[in-house]
């Protein structure tokens, strides 16, 4: 039983960290105790221009829905991250850079450094008209000046809505055009893995479908001619040669805007997911400190993308808000080799990797010899997010990765929540495989039946969270009743997570996955409606139902059943042609993995479609499909099983 295989906190650990297991009861326990003098506390950690008096206020009820955090309070996020330590630490490594192409030399910038390009890039873009409250689109690939673009507007008080550069020129406008931006920042071209991304072509093939996008900022990241519209266009470093080096911060309201991150639901188009200024600071950065004892020196790598939460969160603002030395990755895993990530840990004396389990699992595939012939001694925490990570993956990273030094710290959260809220402490938690262990300060989750009922002891059930923590998003963009909605009508007068959970005899948590029609590919969150809207755009596509289905390494892969209109015949070509169809109208993580013709789909009486049993055939598992009596036409499910794509 996983559940019974313990590591206990390594000694060394127990002695070195700040919070030890009796530390964590004290802190855990205040917090829920006593929110109001926790918080007002805990805000202490940053610099306010007016520091708060109120801490949380909240309330989770339809009539009187709100959610508040210091609002009283004044602050700038980008003079927290840079500002403030400049005069002790002016001159340390913020930002170290490393390159896709390893023979390349990385980059560093000093605290004193990233403020000034910050400063700089702020600047340009106040000369392009941006002010506070103003939507800035954020399309780049992993360069420096992802870093700098993001805090320059954090720096003026514009709301940054980073779309991850792997996004089609289709998501890009729709995204572009739901948060009314006028402005986008991009690069000629992106790299990743020796190959080049479009970025710049991208962008002028969104700005087809987004009618309000005005000015256009390009980054000669790779010197790739790009066609450009001089009305439109401007290069980056054209538009800063003579741009002055300082730019006072904007002081924001805590309440006000920091950025807009587009995420899927379980139904419709993705949604605008909005974080404001003081509470997210706070919760980055008060969660990157407790789940990893974070020290100046330590070299912190976060190998997320900056297009996902995680690498807003824990590449950007938690570690620059700590003042730690943050890596920033162009390239991939396994590219030129699979000791790729393990030779960026050597070259740069790398501390802690936070990565995901399906890079984990892509690696453990090609073999231990890629990690064994490396040396890794620099490492003494490895963490992981994104999808529950397997116990086998869990071994492998602790074993043949971490040597059995390194704890293990598995933070289950969402983009909704801001950083972790689930998550070992390394000097107070010990682990067990698979588990993400105890809830961070303030979080107070619960396991619910389907009737909302809230189960004790060990048990399994639907997780929600009792109660407002500072990092918990603040709306969905343009549209408050969807914020409500979604997240507060499930299990009225608590938040709604979509995930499932497992409390076992210990109190430890163990995520089971998404209860909700959101399919986990890679660690990356892909609504199966979207998916779906995708593929009936395609001339020839009728309906199509779209589920997640077990995939070695991705977690989970997409399955798709699609009828098509009739005078209509499936075709190989077709098949190809509707994938490809997905990945352009979405990117190519929304690839379908495997996609089958379906002259019916499973249907209730009532128009239903019945998903469970689409699952079920997606997954192999056809001798348990249940009962069929209750559809429209039983007869379809013979005709699905018989055409499977194993
Ligand atoms: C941070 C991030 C959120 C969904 C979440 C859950 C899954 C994330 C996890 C995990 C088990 C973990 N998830 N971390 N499941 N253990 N440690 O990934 O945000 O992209 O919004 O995804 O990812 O299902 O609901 P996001």
């Amino acid at each position: 039983m996983p559940e019974q295989e313990l590591y206990p906190v390594p000694p060394e650990w127990a002695a070195r960290a700040r919070i030890n297991a009796d530390g964590y009861d004290l802190l855990y326990g205040r917090s829920l105790a006593d929110p109001g003098s926790f918080w007002l506390d805990q805000a202490k950690r940053l610099d306010w221009i007016k520091r708060p008096e109120i801490a949380g206020d909240w309330s989770f009820d339809k009539a009187d829905f709100h959610i508040r955090w210091f609002a009283d309070g004044k602050l700038n996020v980008a003079a927290n991250c840079l500002d403030r330590h400049l005069a002790k630490r002016g001159g340390d490594t913020a930002l170290i850079w490393e390159p896709d192409e390893p023979s390349e030399q990385p980059r560093r910038f000093t605290y004193a450094e990233l403020h000034q390009e910050v400063s700089v890039f702020a600047n340009v873009l106040k000369a392009q008209g941006v002010t506070k409250g103003d939507r800035v689109t954020i399309y780049l690939p992993m360069i420096p000046e992802a870093a700098f673009a993001v805090l320059a507007c954090a720096r003026i008080g514009a709301i940054h809505s980073v779309v991850f550069a792997g996004f089609s020129p289709e998501a890009l406008a729709g995204r572009i055009e739901d948060c009314g931006s006028t402005i986008v920042i991009t690069a000629d071209e992106g790299r990743r893995g020796g190959k080049r991304v479009p970025l710049k072509a991208n962008v002028d093939a969104a700005a087809a479908h987004a009618p309000g996008l005005k000015t256009v900022i390009v980054v000669a990241a790779t010197g790739a001619q790009v066609p450009f519209d001089a009305t439109r266009d401007r290069w980056y470093h054209e538009a800063r040669e003579g741009v002055p080096a300082t730019c006072p911060p904007e002081p924001m309201g805590a309440e006000d805007p920091l950025f807009i991150l587009y995420t899927s639901g379980s139904t419709g188009q993705p949604k605008g997911v909005m974080h404001t200024s003081g509470g997210y600071l706070l919760w980055a950065s008060l969660t990157h400190e407790l789940c990893f004892d974070y020290r100046p020196g330590d070299v912190w790598w976060c190998a997320a993308d900056i297009g996902w939460v995680t690498g807003h969160s824990y590449i950007l603002y938690g570690p620059l808000a700590n003042g730690a030395t943050t890596l920033m990755f162009e390239g991939v895993p396994n590219w030129p080799d699979a000791s790729r990530i393990w030779q960026v840990v050597d070259r740069h004396k790398v501390h802690t990797i936070f990565t995901a389990p399906t890079a984990l699992r892509a690696l453990m595939k090609d073999g231990d010899d890629f990690v064994a012939r490396t040396d890794r001694s620099s490492l003494k925490l490895l963490g992981t997010v994104g999808e529950p990570i397997n116990p086998e993956a869990w071994r492998w990273y602790h074993e043949v990765v971490g040597g059995g030094r390194c704890p293990i710290i598995d933070t289950w959260w969402q983009t909704e929540t801001g950083g972790a809220m689930i998550a070992p402490m390394p000097g107070a938690t010990a682990l067990k495989p698979g588990s993400a262990t105890k809830p961070m300060p303030g979080v107070d989750p619960q396991l619910v039946n389907p009737e909302g009922e809230v189960l004790s002891g060990a048990t399994e059930g639907n997780l929600v969270i009792a109660r407002s923590w500072p990092g918990q998003m603040r709306g969905v963009w343009g549209d408050r009743e969807r914020f409500f909605q979604t997240y507060f009508t499930t299990y009225p007068g608590k938040y709604t997570t979509g995930d499932g959970a497992r409390r076992d005899a210990d109190g430890y948590w163990w995520i089971t996955g998404r209860v909700d029609d959101v399919i986990n590919v890679s660690g990356h969150r892909m609504g199966t409606a979207e998916v779906e809207s995708a593929l009936v755009l395609h001339p020839e596509v009728a309906e199509a139902a779209v589920v997640g289905m077990p995939h070695d390494i991705k977690g989970q892969g997409i399955y798709a059943y699609v009828t098509l209109n009739s005078g209509h015949a499936p075709s190989e070509a077709l098949r190809k042609d509707l994938i490809s169809w997905v990945r352009k109208e979405i990117g190519p993580i929304a690839a379908p993995d495997k996609l089958q013709f379906a002259p019916g789909l499973p249907k209730t009486r009532s128009g239903k479609i019945m998903r469970r049993i689409l699952r079920k055939i997606a997954e192999g598992d056809v001798s348990s499909l249940g009962d069929t009596s209750t559809l429209a036409d039983p007869s379809v499910v013979d005709d699905l099983v018989a055409n499977r794509v194993a």
